[in-house]
């Protein structure tokens, strides 16, 4: 008999909880847009379309749109008895690689026009970012352990890429901006980088070797990607717009 390792309540409840943060967060980043200068609106905007997409994914996961299922065959050897085979149905998440494809550009752009980087080293961001993204969406539907892995040790790669442009390039160029700006980026962009260091953490021990079930998974994932949005989002566009002389993008 086949294993389904599904959401429970617990979890749907949870996909729900989130959904409604995330929407009432967009409408509170179009509010404060409007209440802001055209030209001083970018962050605002950027941040807006990220909790619009989360809003997005997060309805389609809740109620069971963005959901597909995996399915692995684990060998049971016995001593003196034939093989036995047992088939595991575990849910796959996709709505996240969507809204992680669209969300995490621009998470990384609001970070980038933070810092004042260029727009060769914006690009090679984003880009690592999508393959990131996209290899780890791979790696979520393989079903043999070889190949899966490989896709994940790829999307590793892609992430070490997005964490040199931030830490090393990111932090080199703001230095040429006021103090405030600088410490405020690194504060920001750290918070950043421990935060999305958690995802493949997670990923590993959830949709990679199923140790902790999908109730849990969600929950995680529902932690970190209020703090990645919504949390991120506040702390952004308040802090900008304290800023005094930096509240346009210069
Ligand atoms: C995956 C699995 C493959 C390895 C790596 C991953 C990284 C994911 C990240 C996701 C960030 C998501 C955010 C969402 C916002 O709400 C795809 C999990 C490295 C970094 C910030």
């Amino acid at each position: 008999t086949p294993i389904y390792q599904e959401a429970g309540d617990v979890g749907n409840r949870t996909l729900w909880v989130v959904f409604v943060i995330m929407l009432i967060s967009s409408i509170a980043f179009y509010a404060m847009a409007f209440r802001v200068p055209v030209q001083k609106r970018l962050f605002h905007i950027l941040t807006a379309f990220i909790t619009t997409f989360a809003t997005i994914s997060y309805f389609a996961m809740a109620v069971h749109d963005g959901v597909g299922k995996n399915e692995i065959t684990i060998k049971h050897t016995q001593k003196h008895f034939p093989d036995t085979f047992q088939t595991v149905y575990r849910e796959v998440y996709w709505a996240r690689y969507v809204d992680w494809s669209v969300t995490t550009p621009l998470l990384l752009l609001d970070l980038c026009l933070l810092a004042g980087l260029g727009g060769a080293n914006i690009l090679v961001a984003v880009v690592a970012d999508v393959i990131m993204i996209l290899t780890g969406l791979f790696a979520a539907f393989t079903v043999e352990e070889g190949p899966k892995w490989g896709w994940y040790a790829m999307a590793c790669i892609a992430y070490l890429v997005v964490v040199y442009q931030l830490a090393f390039n990111g932090r080199g160029v703001v230095q040429n901006k006021d103090k405030k700006t600088a410490t405020f980026f690194s504060a920001i962009a750290g918070f950043t980088l421990v935060l999305w260091t958690i995802y493949p953490i997670i990923w590993g021990i959830a949709d990679g070797s199923r140790n902790i079930n999908v109730d849990s998974e969600i929950i995680a994932y529902a932690v970190l990607d209020v703090l990645a949005k919504p949390v991120f989002g506040f702390w952004l566009i308040f802090t900008h717009d304290a800023m005094s002389g930096t509240a346009s993008l210069d």
